[in-house]
């Protein structure tokens, strides 16, 4: 049978279930990835399991998110991830290095193989054909155990791509022409599969800006062939014997299909406070730009840096704006300096900040109070700048370099500093000296720990019935962040469930954390697409250390229903969505769990005395998890 690309590399990778969409499939994980916000859990539980050594080919342990070291908590998270990585097997990047994902697709994705990180924009290694996929900790943790990763079998979607990119339209544009097409949901439950005669025109790293950003649509990945492109730019890396060629199958089926007209693009924004919200810059014309953020896993690439400097060139900074840029690894940083491109930044005013993710996370460099920030970045949900009426529009390294100069977006009709199209540079440098690689036994390493880092407490089993209040009830698209924000303070404590619980929804609702400690457990409402973004998993750890056994909504999320199912939360979906509007906060529902098992719903009563339908997708190994109390537990009962 003719198989596309997704189902080729699902197809060699097949441990166990059925290639159906919407079906189970358990896939065998060849690499593995963490970054330091959710590495130490990962680890923490990896420690759980009890293993001497890791199973994967290939495990790396980033350090990227917190580096800031304000006080003692991140150098001992930082110290706990080397000793660890050294002691199990893993290679481990030290803070500086760069960025997870611009280093992993440098030194480490391989066309073909799986790769599961433990961040969500896990898919930019999908840029050189790997299928990579973000997912919460402890999958990650179970994979380097050895286990097979448990998916819903994606649709696949067709987006054929025509023409090329031309005038100041850039890889960014085309993946926010996508979001504004298909909403931050338009992805859910499947991978993007770009095909067609314009996949050529695009270099590995403008292909992975596109499959890094779309986890912004909800998709499970996204995914490129490989093929000429890929092999220049595994050579320049020194990898060439990495390169396979890799493509679907002609007349493959797809589920869904698309034609972009890469010569149609032109430069786009995604305004406050949701990547979908996508508007032409000429639209954005006049409006004052205070603060430019370049860099992140979406555009931190030596071509990307390249065009700011030929746009900056010979500049200055308007003096109302303010210019943030971090190079996505050393190597970009030195290919920077070598080729010269440092210069016209640095001297038209711009500030250099360390390869690491930065601003984007709250890192420091928010903007000033209700501030306009331009950000080359994949996301602009409220708050998460750390300025909470910060108004921040996501653009392309080009449009964010004109609004620096200029003080304010303007129309791209009146742009005339010319810019090269994306090449690769002759040369790169090897940064690979920088890794510290695990010595060939780690018995005798000593794990080194902080007081910060607090081993995680084992969670209840999942009684027959509940009876639980209303705790919060939300709308739709609710984002990680809103639920356990990130931020340089927050992010501190990831290690430290007790702490950071603490946390939970303070930048939605400021009550919630004592009426959830007061009530001792209860439930959270949601709305549509609950729990997009990030794959946080304290996100689910958190709310449940709080007493959250269950989270009624109408829809969720994919990578956080499985961090929900992970940590024994049960997650329900109203069968009714006009059942929505009349639950209130405070309000309890009595759920009678006797019934829970695939293909069944569950009756809830309200304190009001009506009766809703409540149903779900769970699978009978989904539901054992759940009864049990989470993963930890589930995976510990099958040991004894
Ligand atoms: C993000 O972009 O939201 C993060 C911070 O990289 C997260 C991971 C985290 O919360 O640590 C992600 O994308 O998964
Ligand atoms: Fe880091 Fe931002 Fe990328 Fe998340 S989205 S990995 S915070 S650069």
């Amino acid at each position: 049978m003719k198989q596309n690309l997704t189902q080729k590399i699902i197809a060699a990778h097949l441990v166990d279930g059925n290639m159906t969409p919407g079906g189970e499939v358990a896939i065998k994980i060849d690499q593995t990835l963490t970054q330091d916000a959710t590495g130490t859990m990962a680890y923490l539980q990896w420690e759980a399991i009890g293993l001497p050594r890791v199973k994967t080919e290939l495990s790396v342990s980033y350090v990227d998110h917190n580096t800031l070291q304000m006080g003692f908590r991140n150098p001992d998270d930082h110290r706990f991830l080397r000793s660890i990585a050294a002691k199990y097997g893993i290679i481990f990047s030290p803070p500086g290095t760069g960025i997870c994902h611009q280093l992993h697709l440098e030194n480490f994705a391989v066309p073909g193989k799986t790769l599961i990180g433990s961040d969500s924009h896990t898919p930019t290694a999908g840029g050189i054909g790997s299928l990579a996929m973000g997912a919460g900790g402890l999958s990650v943790a179970l994979a380097m155990a050895g286990e097979p990763y448990s998916i819903t079998m994606p649709k696949v979607f067709k987006i054929w791509l025509i023409g090329k990119l031309s005038g100041y339209a850039s890889a960014k544009d085309v993946i926010l022409h996508l979001l504004g097409l298909l909403s931050v949901k338009g992805g859910v439950g499947a991978v993007m599969e770009y095909c067609g005669p314009g996949v050529a025109t695009l270099s590995v790293p403008e292909r992975a800006t596109i499959t890094n950003m779309g986890a912004e649509l909800g998709a499970t990945t996204s995914i490129f062939p490989s093929d000429g492109q890929t092999r220049d730019f595994l050579k320049l890396m020194g990898r060439e014997q990495d390169f396979t060629p890799l493509a679907a199958d002609e007349d493959a089926r797809y589920d869904h299909e698309l034609i972009i007209d890469l010569s149609s693009i032109i430069p786009l924004a995604a305004q406050p406070h949701m990547p979908d919200r996508v508007v032409p810059v000429a639209e954005l014309d006049g409006l004052t730009v205070d603060q430019v953020a370049i860099g992140s896993c979406t555009n931190s690439s030596f071509s990307d840096l390249q065009s700011v400097a030929q746009i900056l060139k010979g500049e200055h900074l308007a003096p109302n704006t303010d210019l943030l840029l971090s190079p996505g690894s050393k190597q970009v940083l030195k290919m920077l300096m070598r080729e010269g491109l440092l210069d016209p930044i640095l001297d038209a005013g711009g500030r250099l900040m360390e390869c690491t993710c930065g601003p984007c996370i709250g890192m420091g460099g928010s903007p000033n109070s209700g501030g306009v920030s331009a950000r080359t970045f994949n996301r602009n949900f409220e708050g998460r700048s750390g300025t909470q009426d910060g108004q921040i529009y996501l653009v392309s390294p080009i449009t964010a370099a004109f609004c620096a100069v200029n003080g304010k977006f303007t129309n791209p009709d009146s742009w005339t500093k010319s810019v090269s199209a994306p090449s690769l540079p002759q040369k790169a440098p090897s940064i690979r000296n920088l890794f510290a690689y695990p010595p060939a036994d780690g018995s005798q390493v000593k794990i080194l720990r902080g007081p910060n880092i607090v081993a995680l407490s084992p969670f209840s089993r999942l009684p027959k019935s509940l009876e639980l209040p209303v705790l919060i009830k939300v709308g739709d698209n609710i984002t990680t962040d809103h639920i356990m924000p990130a931020g340089a303070a927050i992010t501190a404590l990831r290690s430290n469930i007790p702490a950071i619980s603490k946390h939970v929804f303070e930048r939605v609702d400021q009550d919630f954390v004592a009426r959830a400690e007061q009530a001792g457990q209860g439930l959270i409402l949601g709305g549509e697409n609950y729990g997009q973004g990030s794959s946080r998993e304290h996100a689910a750890l958190a709310p449940r250390h709080l007493g959250v056994r269950v989270v009624v909504a109408k829809s969720f999320a994919r990578i956080h229903k499985a961090n929900l199912i992970n940590f024994g939360i049960l997650p329900l979906i109203l069968d009714n969505p006009a059942d929505y509007e009349p639950l209130a906060e405070g309000e309890i529902l009595k759920i009678d769990l006797m019934d829970l098992a695939p293909d069944t719903s569950l009756e809830a009563t309200t304190s009001r005395g009506t009766k809703l339908k409540l149903f779900h997708d769970l699978t009978g190994g989904e539901i054992a998890i759940i009864k049990a109390g989470g993963l930890l537990n589930y995976v510990n009962d099958r040991q004894k």
